[in-house]
């Protein structure tokens, strides 16, 4: 099944080698600025108004909030110039808010008018039924005619990460040129001439992706079409796939090298040498990101696990590792460890905010937050349920949106007798406790799970939620390292108490396992680590089986 992908940089190109780039300074455009210079051509930043109408091909890649970006387009002087360029037909690529903003408008946080180009109105995702939002993930398209832009992608999948989606109707027909299902059918690209948009991320869609941008910024260069051999995928497997992640547990060791690292239930010493022993060391982290890349992961996540004692901004170390895993990893990057407030030793304090907006400029796509995520929901509870709009996640949500906020969750497993027992959430336990107890309810811990705390899984992932969290990364101590399987009843509870992705972690050894937690629960992904990095098994075997048993999977 596995269908290796290599990227053939294209150098040299016919006609005009360079692009012009749209950057209203909101999020990680990074990416797509690696991807460009990957297809070989140089990028031109958007300085001052007439850079956009002086462009000879224009890439409008829109992250964050639609009335956020809307506002600095406006504030900018931009609003009228991009109208200008897109109404003249001139060469254009919108991604993601880059495409919503040609709308007539979005009810995102509470309305905002767009250019008014294409009709419509963008709007969210209906959840009332279950459904997950935000749609996060690996889909299949609906290619509604044919097109030079998208005839690259056949049957393969392509990544989206939005909550607010547009939908097809009579009145935007003629714009529509591929819809996508979930929950309902809504409009995933959009042409008209040399205008193009999408509502996926092409910079993040593995090698198709890079397929796609090439096949937009070499229409105008003689003779050059697509020169990158993605895989395809297998017939039947369609829909939004659910994703194989590889996750980097990394850390400085006793020599003071960054390496990635794995623990049992959380000890990444080695314990044949007593707990004074040498930090594991699995391997570089760039080069392991690389290498899941491409075998295949669908995502890739580094967790910074002393983040917690160190301070974040000092860490230059693992920004220089985002930094350089993002200009050859093209598939969604989340960072965690350490993303939150602090002050630094000249009393200088940085907001959770200003902290992720560095590692979003260093090339993640998604911050996970573990520790400062407890504080916040304990203080919410705190606060009589309620809270002031100052949390870490609040601050985050607000400026990138709920899909580039993660809530990672360290839980143990407490055995109660009864549900009476205890105030927190509990479950009838498929097998009983250390003393006959019947019961168990989960408690979150911090720093790295040296600390438990009064709160359980249910209701940290609840209030991460309402905060505006987008995802949450369910990890579990007992289970960590164990290879035992994912802690299904765990699973099953979290996800079927939130509306947003749960990422299934920790306790993976085989295929099977994952299999397992995408039958039984609600989970969105499935995150392992040691079996990867130890070669036991490759992400292609795990999809293999997953397709085996009609779990959707992008190959
Ligand atoms: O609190 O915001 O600074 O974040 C710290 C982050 O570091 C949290 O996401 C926390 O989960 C993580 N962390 C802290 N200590 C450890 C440790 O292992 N000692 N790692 C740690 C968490 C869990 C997964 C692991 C899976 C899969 N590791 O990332 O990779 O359990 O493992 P497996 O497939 O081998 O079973 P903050």
């Amino acid at each position: 099944m596995s269908s290796r992908r290599t990227i053939a940089s294209n150098a040299t190109k016919g006609g005009d080698n360079s692009v012009t780039l749209l950057d209203y300074g909101a999020g990680n455009i990074r990416s797509i600025k690696n991807a460009i210079k990957k297809l070989g051509y140089s990028i031109n930043d958007v300085e001052s108004p007439k850079d956009i109408l002086s462009a000879q091909k224009l890439i409008f890649p829109g992250v964050g909030a639609f009335g956020q970006a809307m506002d600095i387009l406006k504030k900018k002087g931009y609003l009228e110039p991009l109208r200008e360029y897109v109404l003249e037909d001139k060469p254009f690529f919108g991604i993601c808010i880059g495409m919503q903003v040609l709308f007539e408008g979005s009810e995102e946080d509470g309305g905002s008018e767009g250019l008014g180009i294409i009709p419509g109105v963008v709007g969210r995702f209906d959840s009332s039924q279950g459904l997950q939002v935000p749609h996060i993930g690996w889909n299949t398209l609906s290619q509604r005619r044919e097109s030079r832009l998208l005839e690259v992608v056949g049957d393969k999948r392509v990544y989206f990460v939005h909550s607010y989606r547009a939908v097809p109707s009579t009145d935007n027909d003629d714009w529509v040129l591929a819809t996508c299902n979930y929950g309902s059918d809504f409009i995933a690209s959009v042409n008209s001439g040399n205008v193009y948009a999408t509502q996926f991320h092409p910079e993040k869609s593995g090698l198709v992706g890079l397929d796609i941008i090439d096949s937009f910024l070499s229409s105008s260069s003689k003779g050059a079409g697509p020169h990158l051999q993605a895989g395809s995928e297998t017939k039947g497997n369609t829909g939004l796939a659910k994703r194989v992640i590889a996750c980097l547990d990394v850390r400085a060791n006793d020599q003071g090298d960054l390496v990635v690292t794995k623990g049992d239930q959380y000890d990444v010493r080695e314990s044949d040498e007593g707990s004074s022993g040498n930090v594991r060391n699995l391997g570089k982290p760039v080069e392991l990101a690389q290498r899941y890349f491409d075998e295949g992961a669908d995502e890739v996540t580094f967790l910074n696990i002393t983040g917690f004692r160190d301070f974040p901004l000092g860490d230059l170390p693992m920004l220089e590792v985002l930094k350089q895993a993002s200009e050859n990893v093209f598939v969604p990057l989340t960072v965690g460890g350490g993303i939150r407030g602090f002050t630094d030793a000249n009393g200088k304090h940085y907001s959770a905010l200003e902290v992720a907006a560095e590692y979003f400029r260093s090339g993640a796509d998604k911050v996970s937050i573990g520790g400062d995520a407890v504080m916040a929901a304990e203080e919410y509870i705190e606060n009589g349920n309620s809270s002031n709009g100052n949390s870490c996640i609040e601050q985050i949500s607000k400026v990138y949106g709920a899909q580039a906020v993660v809530i990672s969750i360290d839980p143990k497993r407490v055995y109660v007798q009864s549900p009476n027992d205890t105030n927190h959430h509990t479950v009838k336990a498929s097998k009983k406790g250390p003393n006959g107890e019947e019961y168990c309810w989960w408690q979150c811990t911090i720093k790295g799970g040296r600390e438990g705390r009064d709160i359980d899984v249910v209701e940290l992932a609840t209030i991460s939620e309402i905060l505006g969290a987008g995802e949450i990364l369910l990890n579990c101590i007992d289970n960590d390292g164990v290879g035992q399987g994912f802690d299904i009843e765990l699973v099953q509870m979290v996800s079927d108490a939130v509306s947003i992705p749960v990422i299934a972690s920790s306790g993976a050894g085989s295929p099977e396992h994952f299999t397992e937690v995408f039958e039984k629960t609600a989970a969105s992904a499935g995150l392992a680590a040691g079996i990867f990095h130890r070669e036991e098994v490759s992400i292609d075997q795990v999809k293999e089986h997953m397709i085996q048993h009609g779990i959707p999977s992008r190959v």
